[in-house]
């Protein structure tokens, strides 16, 4: 643990936004950071990073974490059963409720809703998701994440945030040549994001956030497998990404890091979750769908483009779905 604990003295960015920051890395975001950003808007194309919230989600690796329950509450069949035989046949306060809606008039609607863990799928893992010794980042105490949500640090206080600013593409799966994704076995190293980007011609800047492509989504795509490992950023990332002041980093892996623990450091599990969350305030987006992106990014040879992001604001969650575009 001696490496890490030095690593996480180097990396902890507490008070250097104030004592009282909830922010994080993302302090790094400024208006002149979201208008370069915008500039970078030209061919007015959208590109989704966001996967299906469906039942065949990637939900198996955790058996905390299930994958989303979407329900119908109401629905046509209800409009056409409910007008004809009436509430008497359930004697149903709400079935009453709803056929009121339908009788004598021609409106007709449907409704959800859906039941999931908040990191059931694409999503952006909030400040107060890790930490370690009883204190969240920025020195907030663990206690102060209730059960009632997180009083700190919780997912909605980014909201100022967008989550807007330029977003690099770094692609693993081009730059090993691999066909589909990058296995397990070779986690990618600080140097090989440096090799990456002069490939690709790209400088990665303050207040980006960096996006890596592993392929692990497509894979999954492919197999249905959610609890089938794949290679992620070594913990050793957690420097590179302080040291370039990047805002926010997001992979389409399930932990964004590598998730061997033999790859880790000893005797803990994780590393970079703690030293991003917790030591710099710097979020992690995970199980984000960037085939799209990184099909577009080889063909036109950009790899930048406006980020948008925002997360759902749930108040005091440490995590929530997001369905991020990437504009060019
Ligand atoms: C944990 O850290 C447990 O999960 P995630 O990979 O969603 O951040």
């Amino acid at each position: 643990m001696s490496d890490f604990r030095r690593v996480a003295d180097d990396v902890r960015n507490w008070g250097r936004w104030g004592d009282d920051d909830e922010l994080g890395t993302l302090n790094f975001i400024t208006p002149d950071k979201v208008t370069e950003a915008a500039s970078l808007v030209k061919q007015g194309k959208v590109i989704s990073l966001g996967g299906d919230f469906t039942s065949g989600g990637p939900q198996g690796a955790f058996k905390f974490r299930q994958n989303p329950v979407h329900t119908m509450t109401v629905d046509g069949g209800d409009a056409a059963t409910l007008v004809k035989y009436g509430p008497e046949w359930l004697r149903n306060a709400v079935a009453a409720d709803v056929s009121a809606f339908f009788a004598d008039n021609p409106f007709r609607f449907n409704d959800d809703m859906i039941v999931m863990p908040l990191q059931a799928g694409t999503q952006w893992d909030a400040l107060s998701h890790v930490y370690y010794e009883d204190k969240l980042y920025n020195g907030f105490p663990a206690d102060s994440v209730t059960s009632f949500g997180a009083f700190h640090l919780g997912i909605e206080k980014v909201d100022g945030k967008g989550i807007t600013t330029r977003g690099v593409l770094l692609d693993v799966v081009a730059h090993r040549g691999v066909e589909v994704f990058c296995e397990p076995g070779k986690p990618i190293t600080p140097a090989e994001l440096d090799d990456i980007a002069a490939e690709q011609g790209v400088q990665i800047g303050r207040g980006d956030i960096v996006v890596v492509h592993t392929g692990w989504w497509t894979r999954f795509l492919s197999t249905g497998d959610g609890a089938e490992p794949g290679s992620g950023l070594d913990w050793t990332c957690a420097s590179w990404l302080h040291d370039l002041d990047v805002a926010a980093v997001a992979a389409d892996n399930l932990m964004v890091e590598d998730p061997d623990p033999a790859n880790g450091v000893e005797g803990t599990f994780l590393p970079m979750h703690m030293l991003c969350l917790r030591d710099m305030g710097l979020m992690l987006g995970e199980y984000w769908d960037l085939s799209a992106l990184a099909a577009d990014c080889a063909a036109d040879n950009v790899y930048e483009f406006q980020l948008v992001a925002p997360p759902l604001k749930v108040v005091g969650a440490v995590g929530a779905p997001v369905s991020p575009i990437a504009i060019k």
